[in-house]
């Protein structure tokens, strides 16, 4: 049995060497071309940065949205890196790229950045980035409705880095909906095609099942029938308030608190179908680690978006691994621009190892062994195992 003292080192170390499978990201495979967003540019842009760009400069949003791309990024940087200290997550974040590229990170233009960037080749950049993430494979999101992404999918080769998740959003909020029938055979010729390891959608707070509504109507007669016929489950991703700022694009999405009976009469009526949940308001975690407790076919993933800060992810991972042990899937990235996962990955680990030392020292002093490769057993089943098994 190992000393407590060396218990967060070994941890750490432990996290560091496992290779993650990233769940749930806006990335795409090199064969999509253009769709797979990398590079500074993309990365000052994000739409995390966006949101924090209006609180320190005076730019209107529509004043903004006529800058080209480079002009935007020029304008982050200077706002939120030179003339502010980027201590925010997001902001740090880009900082904590650049230094993983070995570059100075006090340049008061881009210029070397995109110097940096530009001289890189996809194929070696691409490997690079997973090395240093720390990951082995990434799900996609995959809308099959996306004008710009269906026809791709005719001619593409994805990447085995690379696997696709059917994203059903479009599907469900359609004005002229497809008939439950159509809407059946449709997800399932697309997820055949995409070779999907699960179908997933995005839901409001106000979500609420069942209802007498299109989306209960489509859910029950579509998407749950297809992920059984397939044997995949569906994620659900609830909580999102869209749109409540709209002049500020994708940066203008909030969240709130949903009622999550929806999720307990999903879990209890089809049990036959496996659902991965992630919930946006910090006042449903809770809720949701009770209801894995009741229902095996719910697995919890992930600390989404705002909840993606330090003080979230230990209080959330905390309550689960007090709740469900290791029966959970800690994180995902939602990275959109590829080098995101370099931070998301380096600060999902940092701040996890403190909290899984913290377990491991409470269990030795009740009189409990804890050795490496129990530790090693642990974060595989959260970094890939659970995933895995679950989508299988
Ligand atoms: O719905 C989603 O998958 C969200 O993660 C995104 O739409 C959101 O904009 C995001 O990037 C959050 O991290
Ligand atoms: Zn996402």
């Amino acid at each position: 049995m190992m000393e407590t003292v060396n218990l967060e080192a070994v941890v750490a170390d432990v996290l560091a060497s496992t290779q993650v499978i990233d769940i749930h990201t806006h990335l795409f495979a090199p064969g999509f071309g253009s769709l797979g967003l990398w590079g500074i540019d993309h990365l000052l842009t994000y739409h995390y940065l966006e949101a924090e760009l209006f609180r320190s400069s005076p730019i209107r949003p529509e004043q903004y949205w006529m800058l080209t791309i480079e002009q935007r990024a020029d304008l982050i940087w200077k706002t939120l890196f030179v003339e502010n200290n980027p201590i925010s997550e997001a902001t740090r974040g880009v900082i904590a790229v650049l230094h993983a590229f070995g570059l100075d990170t006090s340049s008061i233009t881009l210029t070397p950045y995109r110097d940096f960037f530009n001289e890189q080749n996809l194929p070696d950049h691409l490997a690079r980035v997973f090395q240093l993430a720390g990951i082995e494979s990434v799900v996609m999101t995959n809308d099959p409705l996306d004008p710009e992404e269906s026809p791709l999918w005719d001619s593409v080769t994805v990447d085995p880095r690379f696997q696709a998740a059917l994203r059903l959003d479009r599907l469900l909020n359609q004005e002229t909906p497809p008939t439950p029938a159509e809407a059946r055979r449709f997800l399932e010729t697309w997820a055949t095609r995409m070779r999907a390891v699960y179908m997933a959608v995005s839901l409001p707070d106000s979500f609420q099942f069942p209802a007498h509504d299109r989306r209960s109507q489509l859910l029950t007669e579509a998407v749950l029938p297809a992920c059984r016929d397939l044997n995949i489950p569906l994620s659900l991703m609830i909580g999102v308030r869209r749109q409540v700022n709209p002049a500020i694009g994708l940066a203008g999405d909030a969240s709130g608190c949903a009622d999550l009976r929806s999720i307990e009469t999903l879990c209890r009526e089809f049990p036959d179908n496996r659902f991965l949940v992630s919930v946006l308001s910090r006042e449903n975690q809770h809720e949701l680690c009770v209801y894995a407790r009741k229902f095996a076919n719910l697995m919890p993933f992930g600390c989404w978006w705002f909840l993606n800060n330090p003080s979230m992810v230990e209080e959330i991972t905390r309550e689960r691994l007090e709740m469900l042990g290791t029966s959970f899937i800690p994180q995902h990235s939602d990275a959109r621009i590829l080098e995101q996962v370099i931070y998301k990955w380096r600060n999902t680990r940092r701040t996890l190892a403190p909290v899984l030392a913290n377990a491991y020292r409470l269990l030795a002093e009740d009189g409990g062994t804890v050795m490496r490769a129990d530790i090693e057993r642990d974060v595989q089943r959260l970094f890939r195992t659970n995933f895995q098994t679950f989508t299988s």
